[in-house]
């Protein structure tokens, strides 16, 4: 439970709102983990929270969500803020997947798949992970099926998320098929 809600509070200062907790982020998504703990410490809640309780967070959740290294923490994905987090371009997979509502079907077939409030479009390894994702918007999502690879040799561009994200910008339709 501990774990979690710190895990939320993490994502929330690290994915959009920096500047509530005084964050100096850099153009990667980077910040000084003692500048977090500080913030943190600031909330009677989280005032005895200690890297290694940051660390533990990480290890014992169920998505890879942030990363610590050399004194530094980020997430992976997420973000929302208007400083644009740089992210390395990279080959996909031949297919990804995406769930997502039936309600957003048909302005996804006239539009593609669009970052919306984030900064990017978030996409799956598996459709057991795009099912879970699009169960967050509808009790009975659907699938998409992304022609990555395809796609990226017409110049869409990918990037990496960790091991089950993949991060993109505006996907057409056509490159687009419904799985289910
Ligand atoms: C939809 C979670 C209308 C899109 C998850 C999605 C993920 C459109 C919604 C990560 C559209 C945005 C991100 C269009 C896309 N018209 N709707 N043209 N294009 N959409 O939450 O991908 O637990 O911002 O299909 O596991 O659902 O937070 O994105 O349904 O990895 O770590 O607009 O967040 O991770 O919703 O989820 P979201 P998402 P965490």
């Amino acid at each position: 439970m501990k774990n979690s809600e710190l895990s939320k509070e993490v994502s929330y200062a690290l994915r959009h709102a920096p500047w509530k907790y005084e964050l100096e982020m850099d153009k990667n998504g980077w910040v000084e983990v003692n500048q977090l703990l500080d913030a943190l410490h600031r909330d009677e809640k989280w005032k005895d929270i200690q890297l290694s309780d940051l660390i533990e967070m990480i290890e014992t959740s169920d998505k890879k969500r942030h990363e610590i290294v050399d004194g530094k923490i980020r997430a992976y994905y997420g973000h929302s803020i208007p400083m644009h987090i740089k992210k390395e371009k990279q080959q996909p997979p031949n297919e990804l997947f995406h769930g997502t509502a039936r309600r957003f079907l048909e302005n996804i077939e006239n539009n593609g798949l669009l970052p919306m409030s984030r900064q990017y479009v978030h996409l799956s390894i598996d459709i057991e992970t795009a099912f879970q994702v699009g169960k967050r918007h509808d009790n009975k999502p659907i699938i998409l099926k992304i022609n990555a690879l395809e796609a990226w040799n017409n110049n869409v561009a990918f990037y990496r998320g960790n091991e089950k994200v993949w991060l993109s910008d505006n996907i057409p339709f056509e490159y687009i098929q419904i799985v289910k």
